[in-house]
């Protein structure tokens, strides 16, 4: 039977498979746009010398592309703004004739201009908005040469003026190759759909639906089908409409009954899919798709914003395009998985900022249910001329229209601190110019919005100097204040907050408010369950993160609150504990999730959390409890929404307590080794972590909890975890008999005045700025009283400068005469191991330099006794140590 069959089948396959190639061919045939990325080997020069023929001129790469990813992260100050060259062959084939052919690039930043066969083509201004060009003049059949000239240098017109990025050069987004039937949906309006789509009305009971566009040429015997989808496929409206004179067509879907409406829950999305169609032939010649969602939103200055009726919390993050590695050259999936993770938060929100981003992450905010608020990149300050207003209302009209059908956006917004960085000098004529000029871009940029599209609000970020956006008079000019805060980070202290908000409600009792940005930055391998203000440890952004939720929660007010940042982000010229990054994200620049991440899911995910803080801080290191040798004691926080916990130590149980305030603290008696940690929530949830602990015992000669390494951060009272060797480090401590310490010295500072936790400079030559910026000052000695045996000690050494050196640093460097320069030189000193002389002079003249790191090891016999001691004997000034290795070898 089965043979008999057989041939039967396959023939019946073959035919089939014709009746299909046939189908498909007779559509292709006619139809519709193709639009086709060409990412692939293209050619890349750095710099603007265009000896093309020389060897090794050009580099093979792949877009998305930036010239930017390594330099920004490097030790050398400043990052490559210039200009670059992208070549690529392109070939036509021969179906392309009497076709439309345009480029489609998702962005370049920041200026670029299209030659195809030695022609100009077009030019583009602004680095984060898509962008097209029409080619169809220029190419010829087979082989064509795309050439494109990129520039990311500093431009005063072109916005980003400054800010807290980096501003990438290159081709760092998808480029298209678009072709398309001579009569085709507007591609000349501003790299949109060239189709717009609004919700005249829209309730729980009945919506309608109006799509407007053009199509590039009028003929009698085209019109435009306009059908909209719903989320299974059908069809919930077919209309037809006739083309104007002008090309522009527009068709109102009038009743649809029991839309289901957008929203976070439930995004629920149709399809609107128009055509251009030929009755005569039948013939279907373009094809564009746009998503919907039927959805109303209000923002009440007294109680909040409104979703579909309903109160709702904004509670999300803003997001900078860039990641680990790769600069701003993201490929879609990790634009995606970034929306992901603030879903997977409970997070309802976006601020993409401080510019527009990937139209993949405008995407995923449709499909995941998130809101959206997007800008343009006027950063800090303007330009006072025609060119940079023009530009920056370009820049206003592009993000508008290319994101006008996203149901996610619900607000425009441009300037972020716009009077942060003024012009001219205080109280002159120049400067009150200065904010008028600023004002009349600012409603220049309010009236276009409203004018573009009234259905959404409008917003711009301002920073925390309430007078000054008083006085230039900001506030009547956006629908919503978004509000920029730092309270208890670059200023004052947590309950500033509320101070500030509370006083901004009463003095502009109506204009909603938002609170577009507050964060704290955080070294995730930096721990202290002490924190202090710029500690840079998790706990002190965990703390800063509580009390924020306490005050936007309370107030409905504070129609939300969007964290500083989601991720980590690169400014190349930010120093710090991680160096060229700004730390505030919840997640690190390879989006590991830090504690603060599951504050926020705790807080606001629907389904259930349970979360042991701490989870990537996998190798810790602390002293004994006091009278013991192998027990070291650490609070865990557990972050829950369940009732109550219980937390298990190797199997063994610690205790059920309440969850208060979403979360749970727990002693947990750490021992040597590999440490199981369980929560288990009331509900059955639980969470598991392997801790790697090592007991520093207090006798350090203890027997069944044996020496093995001890690495010291001086000058320091966090805890840091390297990663990627799996050390742990701790704290310095004063020395007491049988264990180890310095003795005498202070604690190194870089202004008297400041709370600044050690010097917050950029330690050059090590991945370790967080042990090198802090340091112990005139200390006489370190002891450690371990047992005989051979070890090796590493020291770390690094010149740090306070304020005031820093400044004479300049002021000599700027000097020309080196005879005139000032003597940086501030100490000399001897450092003897155990009795033997091992580092003489060290000082400047020869390896402690100005903020870079200096490590050297030494091998020591220890015998009878004696421990390791390690004496500081200065010539010129006091002795320093910034971090301490002792590691016994046998
Ligand atoms: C701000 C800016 C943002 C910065 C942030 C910070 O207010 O709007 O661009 O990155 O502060 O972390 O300092
Ligand atoms: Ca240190």
């Amino acid at each position: 039977l089965y043979k008999v069959n057989k041939p039967k089948n396959l023939a019946f396959q073959i035919f089939s498979l014709c009746v299909l190639t046939l189908l498909i061919s007779s559509h292709t045939a006619f139809a519709q746009r193709i639009k086709q990325s060409i990412n692939t080997s293209w050619q890349f020069h750095k710099g603007e010398d265009l000896d093309t023929a020389s060897l090794g001129y050009w580099q093979n790469i792949n877009l998305s592309h930036t010239w930017n990813s390594e330099d920004v992260m490097d030790d050398t100050p400043g990052y490559y703004r210039g200009i670059g060259f992208y070549k690529k062959d392109i070939y036509i084939a021969d179906g392309a004739a009497n076709k439309d052919v345009y480029l489609y690039f998702e962005g370049a930043g920041q200026l670029a201009e299209l030659f195809v066969n030695g022609q100009s083509v077009g030019k583009h201004i602004g680095g984060y908005s898509p962008f097209s060009f029409n080619m169809t003049k220029v190419i010829k059949r087979g082989k064509n040469t795309v050439f494109v000239k990129v520039d990311n240098s500093y431009h005063r017109d072109i916005a980003p003026l400054g800010g807290d990025f980096s501003v990438y050069g290159g081709i760092y987004r998808d480029v298209y190759l678009v072709t398309l039937e001579k009569a085709h949906f507007d591609m000349d309006n501003y790299a949109s759909s060239g189709i717009f789509i609004t919700t005249p009305q829209v309730s729980a009971q009945k919506a309608s639906v109006s799509v407007k566009g053009k199509v590039s040429s009028f003929q009698k015997n085209l019109k435009v089908k306009t059908i909209i989808y719903d989320a299974d496929g059908r069809i919930i409206s077919n209309l037809t409409s006739d083309i104007n004179a002008d090309g522009s067509f527009s068709a109102v879907a009038q009743s649809v009954t029991n839309p289901k409406l957008w929203t976070p829950e439930n995004p629920y999305l149709y399809r609107v899919v128009n055509s251009i169609i030929d009755i005569k032939s039948g013939k279907k010649l373009d094809e564009v798709t746009n998503p919907l969602g039927f959805r109303w939103f209000s923002f009440d200055a007294e109680k909040g914003f409104f979703l579909n009726g309903n109160p709702y919390k904004i509670m999300g993050a803003s997001r900078h395009q860039d990641y680990k590695g790769l600069g701003s050259a993201l490929p879609d999936a990790l634009h995606i998985n970034d929306v992901q993770q603030l879903k997977e938060m409970g997070g309802n929100f976006l601020r993409v900022s401080h510019y527009p981003q990937d139209p993949a992450i405008m995407e995923a905010c449709d499909r995941l249910g998130i809101l959206v608020s997007v800008e343009t990149p006027g950063n800090n300050q303007i330009t006072e001329n025609e060119a940079y207003s023009t530009n920056m209302l370009e820049m206003q009209r592009e993000m508008i229209r290319q994101n006008f059908n996203h149901p996610s956006v619900i607000i425009w917004s441009y300037m972020n601190e716009v009077l942060i960085q003024p012009l001219h000098k205080e109280n002159t004529p120049e400067r009150e110019q200065y904010w008028k000029n600023l004002r009349k871009l600012a409603q220049e940029l309010e009236d276009l919005c409203r004018k573009e599209d009234p259905a959404r609000y409008t917003m711009v970020a301002f920073h925390g100097d309430f007078e000054l956006y008083k006085r230039v008079g900001f506030f009547d000019i956006p629908m919503i204040s978004g509000w920029n805060l730092y309270q208890g980070w670059y200023v004052g202290k947590f309950e500033d907050f509320e101070t500030f908000v509370l006083r901004y409600h009463r003095e502009y009792p109506d204009k909603p408010i938002i609170i577009s940005e507050f964060g704290a930055d955080a070294d995730y391998r930096l721990h202290d369950f002490n924190p202090s203000r710029f500690d840079k440890t998790q706990e002190y952004a965990n703390q800063y993160h509580e009390a924020y939720i306490k005050t936007i929660t309370k107030y409905p007010f504070i129609a939300g609150g969007i964290v500083w940042n989601l991720v980590e982000f690169v400014n190349e010229a930010r120093q710090d504990a991680n160096p060229h990054l700004n730390t505030k994200g919840l997640l690190t620049a390879d989006r590991k999730a830090k504690d603060s991440y599951f504050i926020y899911k705790a807080l606001l995910a629907k389904e259930h959390v349970v979360k042991i803080s701490g989870s990537s801080w996998d190798y810790r290191a602390q002293q004994a409890d006091r009278g013991s040798d192998i027990v070291a004691t650490q609070p865990v926080t557990i972050f829950s929404n369940q009732k109550e916990v219980t937390l298990w130590l190797n199997h063994q149980k610690i205790s059920t307590q309440e969850v208060v305030e979403r979360k749970a603290v727990f002693n947990v008696p750490f021992l040597n080794g590999i440490n199981n940690l369980k929560a288990v929530a009331d509900d059955g949830m639980e969470d598991n972590t392997h801790v790697n602990f090592h007991v520093i015992a207090n006798n350090l000669k203890n027997k069944t909890n044996q020496f093995t390494t001890l690495n010291v951060s001086l000058g320091d009272k966090r805890m840091f975890m390297d990663e990627v060797t799996g050390e742990s480090w701790v704290p310095e401590k004063e020395y007491s008999s049988g264990n180890w310490g310095y003795i005498g010295g202070s604690v190194f500072k870089d202004d008297e005045k400041s709370d600044r936790y050690g010097s917050w400079r950029n330690v050059l030559g090590t991945p370790y700025d967080a042990i090198y910026q802090t340091q112990r000052i005139g200390l006489q000695e370190f002891k450690a009283d371990v047992p005989d045996g051979f070890y090796e000690v590493t020291f770390h050494f690094a010149e740090l400068l306070t304020k005031e050196q820093q400044q004479k640093l300049i002021y000599d460097l700027a000097k020309s005469n080196p005879a005139e320069k000032n003597e940086l030189k501030s100490r000399s000193f001897n450092v003897s191991l155990n009795g033997i002389n091992i580092i003489e002079n060290l000082s400047d003249e020869n390896y402690l330099k100005p903020i870079h790191a200096y490590s050297t090891k030494f091998s020591i016999s220890v015998t009878d006794n004696k421990g390791i001691s390690i004496a500081f004997d200065p010539a010129i000034g006091s002795a320093i140590l910034n971090a301490l290795q002792i590691r016994k070898i046998y």
